[in-house]
């Protein structure tokens, strides 16, 4: 029975996803941008079986654990009129406490692997729309380096991009650690609150219109400084999101502010560091080479209970041969 194996690796948003207009099919209300991380991905392996069957990281989930692959495995049998079931095997390679989000390589990786398996001849944008629909910052795992996912208005029109690959740009970045108990709101229903209850909510595709252009124009003229810097407020502009919905809500704990005022304690003193934060606690702090082992340093020097770990721009989808 022929098998694929796929390898999709995460990425992290620099202009936020946050808030859907269709909550089904997974279209967001603006655009976002993101950049694919070299040292944290899925590697996934689909063959046709007799049933479906979900593992991970070499354990049979249950129905609950295997619910959200197999609600995407429905979706895929009616998009393409097809009846076959699948085996499928993940291991991820996102460490447990990265802080970072493995829905997005892990729908990456699933929605390439089940396009190969099927020998359907699909392109990475028509992959991008299939991995959006199990998770929306998966659209954006299947390129690499700086990529752009396009809203749209529908299934069709609503797919990721690559707008540089990452390779000729100076920029690294440190995932810190700072607590890795699971979050109290998912990121599916923290962006529902915002987007009911914020009163902020209706300026942020302003927000997000012009960040995208600023940033843009920044990778495009490889200024890291203007992408440090747009990138950190961008996130701040998501985050007040959440204090302004009703209940408010927020995914920073204390240690995260004490984080930020290092940043910027460190950017005061010369150093040219930034800061991005998802739906989570924790910092992906934004450096570039020369600095990069001085910045880890002295966060590690600083906080005695935290984590990093550093990496730098990505691949896309690749696929193994065995
Ligand atoms: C992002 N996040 O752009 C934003 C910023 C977190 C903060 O996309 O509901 O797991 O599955 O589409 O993709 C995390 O949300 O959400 C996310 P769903 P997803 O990366």
């Amino acid at each position: 029975m022929k098998k694929v194996t796929a390898i999709a690796h995460t990425n992290i948003a620099l202009i936020k996803y946050w808030g859907k207009a269709d909550e089904e099919l997974r279209i967001p209300y603006t655009d976002s941008l993101s950049l694919t991380l070299n040292d944290f991905y899925t590697e996934t392996s689909v063959s046709r079986s007799l049933k479906d069957e979900f593992w991970l990281d070499n354990k049979l989930q249950d129905l609950t654990h295997s619910k959200r692959v197999f609600k995407f495995l429905d979706y895929f049998r009616k998009k393409f009129n097809i009846n076959e079931h699948f085996l499928i095997k993940s291991f991820n390679h996102v460490p447990n406490s990265a802080g970072l989000a493995s829905s997005a390589s892990a729908f990456a990786a699933l929605a390439a692997a089940l396009v190969k398996v099927m020998d359907f001849n699909l392109s990475f944008e028509d992959i991008s729309k299939l991995a959006r629909v199990g998770s929306g910052s998966a659209s954006r795992s299947i390129m690499g380096g700086f990529v752009q996912w396009h809203a749209g208005i529908d299934d069709e029109t609503s797919f990721a991009e690559q707008f540089n690959d990452g390779q000729n740009i100076d920029i690294s970045l440190i995932s810190v650690i700072l607590n890795d108990t699971p979050k109290k709101i998912s990121s599916t229903e923290g962006m529902l609150k915002t987007k009911l209850t914020s009163p902020f909510y209706q300026i942020w595709p302003k927000v997000v219109e012009k960040d995208l252009t600023d940033i843009k124009k920044a990778i495009s003229n490889n200024d890291f400084n203007k992408i440090g810097e747009i990138a950190e407020h961008n996130a701040m502009e998501m985050h007040a999101l959440t204090f302004s919905s009703n209940p408010s809500f927020t995914y920073f704990e204390p240690e995260t502010l004490e984080l930020i005022n290092y940043i910027h304690e460190l950017r005061a003193s010369g150093i040219p560091v930034y800061f991005t934060i998802d739906a989570g606690p924790n910092v992906k702090v934004i450096c570039q080479k020369e600095t990069v082992n001085l910045v880890n340093d002295k966060l590690t020097t600083k906080f005695n209970n935290i984590k990093t770990i550093v990496t730098k721009p990505g691949p896309g989808i690749q696929y193994k041969t065995i």
